[in-house]
């Protein structure tokens, strides 16, 4: 096999963001563009030699030839082995999982998440690490400092490989093996849920599913676990194929861009939990019939009952949360005498807690929640474990939830998004809150008095480093939050993510509208930041 080293000159624009580099499929196309962030991983990962990686991707326009492109370079950088899903597919819990359990050096996960894709969309890759998890800030910052400066890439001459055949090639000292995606994934769910019992319930009909796939990568793993393992009805899982395209949608599971399930669960024969999950299968969203569990109160809600499942039987560690996420979690914690973190957003975060054996469980607001089985965020394992606790108790989804605010109070919590704000102006509002800081606490608003205001800096109490300017907090001294930051994730212009939320004790306040229960902490979040004046939006672009 011959090797050839190429001359490059750097790109600008590969900062990695909240999840790795997503940028435009044309972006992407540029020449050299791919092979230099990739080349550049090499160089910071250092002696590649004899290890072996991980790649995989959602399958999304761009999938196959992208991989193509890295299998090429890895074998020049002179990998051991490579272990590939066929069709170029993992999902990206699959991909941590496989990560972990072939004690493989790192992975490369092809994919942009929720974003859609299309030649006209959005493509995306990040490095995973040997946990299996994202690779920490300090790694991303020096991939990105690499790109800045790099000069050649090595890629092997070899013609493409067969993605789609199962089985090992050879060539000359490197094994690249095509693997089953999904196989290595449905036996880690085995170890941790009680099939038989969820089996049960599905097949005798007292429990009923539907899992909208979103045309994405969860329905060949949806499809082989929850209908031909656990013998869910068939036609369960709804848009199971996945496509290059997403079916021409947005594989965002929320109330918006899964409408056909939201109909389903809000029309007269739904059935007892609805699901969907996102491009890469590490998102998750819960219903019940006419219910929505926000992703907040879903990870309070497997908190506290998590003990009651064969894989966590044995109670947690601790819990943390992304630090716009609400307060839930919190207070399950407390009544557990457990810890709680809160991190930035960003998967990458929870890594060092869970390695250190700090914590079991950990979620955030994006719908993402998960646990110690692996280093990403898992959609199904949610779905899962959502469908394990309702086969224990017997109760409906909306049931359970209103049970949990009746022990815990209720955390009524909504995100309003600004998206495709020129950056520019973006910038100039989180500045304006900033330069409120200083004067906030203290002030009174209406019923809401700030107790503090700041702009959320991070120590990861495991290795000591800093993340500033995560996000401006302002919270208030009824317990009531408002948290405004900008998007890691998108590729065009900026989003502005307003979260707010407010503490209800009492249960018989628990059945307002969520609007309506932040009507008047809405109106100040709008008031303090200017966001129409300033963004030229009148009104919010999606609300969760
Ligand atoms: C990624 C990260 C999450 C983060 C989410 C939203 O999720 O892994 O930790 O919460 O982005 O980030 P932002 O608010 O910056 O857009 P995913 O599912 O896109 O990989």
């Amino acid at each position: 096999m011959k090797t050839a080293t190429r001359t490059t000159s750097p790109y600008p624009d590969q900062k990695p963001g909240t999840s790795g580099l997503r940028k435009k499929v044309k972006v992407f196309r540029q020449p050299n563009y791919l092979e230099n962030f990739v080349q550049s991983v090499f160089d910071v990962l250092g002696d590649a030699a004899g290890k072996t990686l991980v790649l995989g991707g959602d399958g999304r326009y761009f999938n196959r030839e992208a991989l193509q492109t890295i299998v090429k370079i890895a074998v020049a950088n002179g990998v051991g082995k490579l272990l590939i899903g066929q069709g170029g597919l993992l999902s990206t819990p699959a991909a941590s999982c496989v990560i972990r359990k072939y004690k493989a050096h790192g992975g490369f996960i092809l994919s942009a998440s929720h974003n859609p894709g299309g030649p006209e969309e959005d493509f995306g890759i990040k490095y995973n690490v040997s946990n299996g998890g994202p690779a920490p800030e300090n790694f991303t910052n020096a991939v990105y400092a690499r790109s800045l400066d790099i000069a050649e890439y090595r890629i092997a001459e070899l013609p493409d490989i067969d993605l789609d055949k199962i089985g090992v090639t050879q060539i000359d000292a490197v094994a690249i093996e095509i693997i089953d995606p999904v196989a290595d994934y449905a036996e880690l769910m085995g170890h941790l849920f009680d099939f038989p019992l969820i089996s049960q319930a599905l097949k005798a009909g007292s429990i009923t599913l539907c899992f909208d796939a979103m045309h994405a990568i969860t329905g060949p793993y949806a499809r082989r676990i929850l209908e031909e393992k656990l013998g869910a009805s068939a036609g369960s899982v709804i848009n199971a194929i996945p496509k290059e395209d997403f079916g021409g949608g947005h594989p965002d599971p929320n109330l918006v861009h899964a409408h056909v399930l939201a109909e389903r669960m809000y029309g007269s024969s739904a059935p007892t939990l609805g699901a969907a999950s996102d491009g890469d299968g590490d998102r998750n969203m819960v219903m019940g019939s006419r219910f929505f569990v926000t992703p907040s109160d879903s990870l309070a809600v497997l908190a506290a009952n998590a003990h009651l499942l064969p894989g966590y039987k044995a109670g947690l560690r601790g819990v943390a949360r992304s630090m716009p996420t609400s307060q839930a979690v919190d207070r399950v914690a407390r009544a557990m005498g457990i810890d709680v973190y809160e991190t930035p957003t960003g998967w990458k975060f929870f890594g060092n807690l869970l390695d250190d054996k700090r914590i079991t469980l950990c979620g955030e607001e994006s719908f993402g929640t998960g646990s110690d089985h692996v280093r990403e965020k898992d959609g199904l394992w949610a779905v899962l474990f959502w469908l394990n606790l309702i086969a224990i108790k017997k109760q409906s989804v909306s049931e359970i939830v209103r049970d949990h605010w009746r022990r815990f109070g209720r955390d009524y919590y909504s995100r309003h998004d600004y998206e495709g704000i020129e950056t520019a102006r973006a910038d100039g509002l989180i500045e304006n809150l900033r330069s409120q800081l200083a004067e906030l606490p203290g002030k009174t608003f209406g019923d809401y008095t700030v107790s503090y205001a700041d702009d959320f800096r991070y120590v990861d109490p495991v290795d000591g480093s800093v993340s500033e300017k995560q996000g401006i907090r302002i919270g208030f001294e009824n317990g009531s939050r408002i948290v405004f930051r900008l998007s890691g994730t998108g590729t065009e212009g900026a989003t502005l993510r307003i979260y707010v939320e407010r503490y209800e004790r009492d249960p018989e306040r628990h059945g307002q509208d969520t609007q309506e229960a932040l009507a008047d902490l809405i109106a100040l979040a709008r008031n303090l930041s200017q966001v129409h004046e300033r963004s030229g939006l009148d009104k919010p672009t999606v609300i969760t």
